[in-house]
């Protein structure tokens, strides 16, 4: 019965969300609630425009059962990327310290291991336990219309949450991360001040393939290479975001590069793996080196580094982002109309002695305030 009821409500949500998306910020902690950049991430096919959307009953919502009324768990399936890096153990920490069972939740949380039929597997399983709620960081942004699909014909709602599907966006109930394509254009443009038209020889280590943090990153920071001509991209594989892949990758740039003075890492991890490769070559890195490294995530022994000046610039990718789901889920719940997207605000940070317009200069004292 429940189901049905919020299915009917989902079904009301979805063509107000279309129709005014972006007039109800999702209850959640700082967010803004623009546009969605994802969307340009995702590349879906087409945005379906809300008078496509299936007309649905006014649904009417005082039957809609708050889970505290009727006392019932609210079931949510998460379907997570995997344990690849410090950035997920704390993002799957912040799901499980808010999904828990004292807040009103029944969480059924799934590692994928970074394998896209797994989490594919995992999202069917969930739509057989007839979850309430599925949340799905996925592991790659591509291959998920046809489970999309299947969840939408199940009255499940959907939360893509973290990274982004290249899928239609009428097939998922609303969608929350940060705007990737911005992180990279931050680091490009934070790389252009710092140097000040000197000469740039770039090594990017990537994050996994075809994912949309990957894909972001890469197409923000290439959007500013593109405008500096004595800039040189000389290699960009993937890492895969562990420090393993860092290593691994940072190793063999070393064997065929030598004239290289930037290493971009699109993760803390694959950075760690890049210093301790540059360490075994006898490379000199950070303010006072050979080398600029520039990372993403921003997590806590990230930052540790920048503030020793061993990353120059570490840009921001906020993991805590389960109190932007559980706010989205609370609204739908309560019958309520949510955004499409969420934008989960992020900033970059710099070594200490370095002022710049982009980014927030380290110090120990913004490293004592951070939350992760
Ligand atoms: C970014 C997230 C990325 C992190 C990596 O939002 O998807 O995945 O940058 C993590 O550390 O592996
Ligand atoms: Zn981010």
């Amino acid at each position: 019965m429940k189901k049905k009821i919020a299915l009917l409500l989902i079904a009301a949500m979805t063509i107000s969300t279309l129709a005014a998306c972006g007039n109800s910020a999702a209850e959640a902690p700082a967010s803004t609630t623009e546009e969605a950049p994802a969307a340009e991430e995702a590349a879906p096919e087409e945005e379906a425009p809300a008078e496509e959307a299936a007309p649905a009953e006014e649904a009417s919502t005082e039957e809609a059962a708050a889970p505290a009324a009727d006392g019932e768990l609210i079931r949510v399936g998460f379907a997570q990327v995997g344990h690849e890096s410090d950035w997920r153990a704390a993002n799957t920490k912040n799901y499980q310290d808010t999904f828990s069972e004292a807040n009103g939740y029944e969480l059924s949380f799934v590692d994928c291991d970074n394998d896209h039929a797994v989490q594919i597997e995992t999202v069917r399983g969930f739509i057989e336990q007839e979850l309430d709620y599925i949340c799905i960081a996925p592991i790659q942004s591509a291959g998920w219309d046809t489970v999309l699909q299947e969840a939408q014909d199940a009255g499940i709602p959907v939360l893509i949450v973290d990274r982004a599907v290249d899928a239609d966006p009428s097939l998922y109930t609303t969608a929350l991360g940060c705007d990737m394509i911005a992180e990279g254009e931050a680091a490009g443009n934070w790389l252009a001040e710092y140097l000040n038209g000197e000469d740039a020889n770039i090594l990017v280590i990537e994050g996994s393939v075809g994912a949309s943090a990957t894909l972001g990153r890469t197409e923000g920071f290439n959007n500013i290479v593109a405008q500096n001509s004595n800039w040189t991209v000389l290699d960009s594989q993937s890492g895969d975001f562990t420090q393993a892949g860092g290593q691994e990758v940072m190793e063999s740039f070393i064997k065929s590069y030598s004239d290289f003075n930037v290493v971009v890492c699109q993760n803390d991890n694959e950075a760690y793996g890049a210093m301790d490769a540059m360490d075994a070559a006898g490379i000199t890195y950070g303010v006072d080196g050979d080398v600029t490294i520039i990372s993403f995530d921003a997590t806590h022994d990230g930052l540790q580094y920048t503030l020793d000046g061993k990353i120059t610039c570490n840009v921001e990718c906020n993991p805590l982002q389960a109190g932007f789901a559980e706010g989205v889920i609370q609204k739908l719940e309560a019958g309520e109309a949510v955004d499409a997207w969420t934008l989960v605000e992020d900033e970059a940070f710099v070594a200490p002695g370095i002022e710049s317009q982009y980014a927030v200069t380290m110090s120990q004292e913004v490293l004592d305030g951070r939350a992760y």
